[in-house]
């Protein structure tokens, strides 16, 4: 005879606490967060995916059984206990802001134990003191499978887990079909030395940069696509904007006529990824102090040599960059300054990179062939993606490759995709870490990686 799984779960131990009422009788898992005892009782703050939620307990009324079922005391309880907290909901005034559920307080009866640490001496997440920023870091990612309980860095990763659910969420809506490409490949799409090798069997493969060739080929097959996984780039240096290993939330999509139809696309997919982490993180958003970033109507955009210009003629960088294939570092905070004082935009797009600086597959201007229907969008001072036209024709691939010495045969599969028919298609890709860092204003984005990878972590 079969077994049929019966879960002693029900459906009210997870349900959203944020629906009760005072009176309101609660049963709710979590792990101890801290613990006040006092001479009447004391405090016990639960620690939900959510945020934090306070227990009033009190000796006379207050029960607490350990694993085996037996009553013991009260003090028993310690710090990463995972327990189940029963009793009555009370209207509360919290000011911690860590706390979640701070127009409540749980009134409880019957506190049970169901596991518990190894140690009482578990790691305080929440008073870990450092006297500066890079020891502070560097405690937080050594450590960073028991720090990331701490409830403001769960907070960021929530509000980045929205982030990417707002993404795919706007582009399901457009028509977009969401695809999973490979990350071991056995060419490089975006050219350059930052790739990892990897021994695959007897062959030598690489670490994906971007799935740029597979979103290419499925705009082939499902005219839009998009793909929210790992890339690869194997970055020498340490900086706090670059990971080794990020999260690329790739577009590409079909039947465009000039790259602005995705420019459009990404403003309003921008504006809807801000709707969704509004609605459904203003917990988080409001323990990280964060202010959402403001999108006008239209968000500014300059060609690069217009960019260098306006910067240098109104004297808002150090340097002259006049000429230059990219932007400088303190370029993108100068325009990014600039335009939320004079448009309020927290935006602008970058536009027409020279084809020298861009990758192959971007497709040449064909009023100036040194420059690319190319866009950048800077957000408060940094690049958080890269897009545009591609090329769709096999023999303009071809020409191109053969004038950068790059061999097509070595892109078979690339190149037979357009040899087989290609509708004009672009895109472009946002590193998640970095959107995050800005929307919250964090300086590292490695904050906003769950394990972040650098030159020198690839632990935890
Ligand atoms: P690009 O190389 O500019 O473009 O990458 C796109 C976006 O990904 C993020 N990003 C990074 N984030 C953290 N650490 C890194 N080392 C890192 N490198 C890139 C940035 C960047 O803007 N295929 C093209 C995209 C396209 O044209 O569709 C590409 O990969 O936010």
């Amino acid at each position: 005879m079969a077994n049929f799984i019966n879960s002693h779960c029900t459906t009210t131990d997870y349900s959203d606490l944020r629906s009760l009422q005072p009176g309101d009788r609660v049963r709710a898992y979590g792990m101890v967060h801290n613990v006040r005892l006092t001479k009447w009782g004391g405090f016990l703050i639960l620690r939900k995916a959510e945020g934090l939620l306070q227990g009033v307990l009190q000796n006379e009324q207050t029960v607490v059984v350990d694993e085996k079922g037996a009553t013991v005391q009260v003090n028993n309880i310690s710090r990463e206990m995972a327990v189940a907290i029963e009793g009555v909901v009370n209207e509360a005034k919290i000011k911690d802001p860590a706390v979640a559920y701070s127009q409540m307080e749980v009134a409880v009866d019957k506190i049970e134990i169901i596991s518990r640490p190894a140690t009482t001496e578990v790691l305080d997440t929440n008073s870990l003191k450092f006297g500066d920023e890079d020891a502070m870091l560097r405690f937080k990612f050594d450590n960073r499978h028991v720090t990331l309980r701490n409830p403001r860095d769960m907070a960021i990763l929530r509000v980045q887990s929205a982030i990417s659910q707002g993404f795919a969420q706007y582009l399901l809506s457009q028509g977009f079909t969401q695809i999973y490409s490979p990350k071991i490949v056995s060419e490089g799409a975006e050219g350059g030395a930052n790739v990892f090798k990897m021994d695959y069997f007897d062959k030598q493969v690489y670490l994906a940069q971007s799935p740029q060739f597979y979103k290419q080929i499925g705009v082939g097959v499902y005219e839009r696509v998009f793909e929210i996984a790992p890339a690869y780039r194997a970055e020498k240096h340490a900086t706090s904007r670059h990971l080794n290993e990020f999260i690329s939330m790739d577009v590409e999509m079909g039947f465009i006529k000039g790259q602005e139809d995705v420019m459009e696309l990404e403003m309003n997919l921008l504006r809807n990824i801000m709707k969704y982490v509004s609605e459904h993180c203003a917990h988080e958003l409001q323990l990280l102090n964060a202010d959402m970033p403001a999108i006008p109507d239209q968000i500014p955009a300059y060609r690069l040599s217009e960019c260098h210009e306006l910067l240098w003629n109104e004297h808002l960088t150090e340097e002259d960059h006049r000429g230059e294939d990219d932007m400088a570092p303190e370029e993108e905070r100068a325009i990014c300054k600039y335009v939320k004082e004079k448009y309020g935009s927290d935006f602008v797009f970058i536009t027409h990179f020279p084809s020298q600086h861009r990758a192959f597959y971007a497709m040449d201007d064909p009023e100036d062939g040194k420059l690319t229907l190319s866009f950048d969008l800077l957000m408060r001072g940094l690049e958080i993606t890269s897009g545009g036209q591609r090329m769709h024709e096999e023999a303009d691939y071809r020409r191109k490759m053969v004038e950068r010495g790059m061999d097509p045969e070595k892109f078979h599969f690339y190149m037979d995709t357009f040899h087989n028919g290609m509708p004009p298609h672009g895109g472009f890709a946002i590193g998640l870490e970095r959107l995050t860092a800005c929307i919250l204003n964090i300086a590292n984005v490695k904050e906003c990686s769950m394990f972040p990878r650098d030159i020198n972590r690839v632990a935890p």
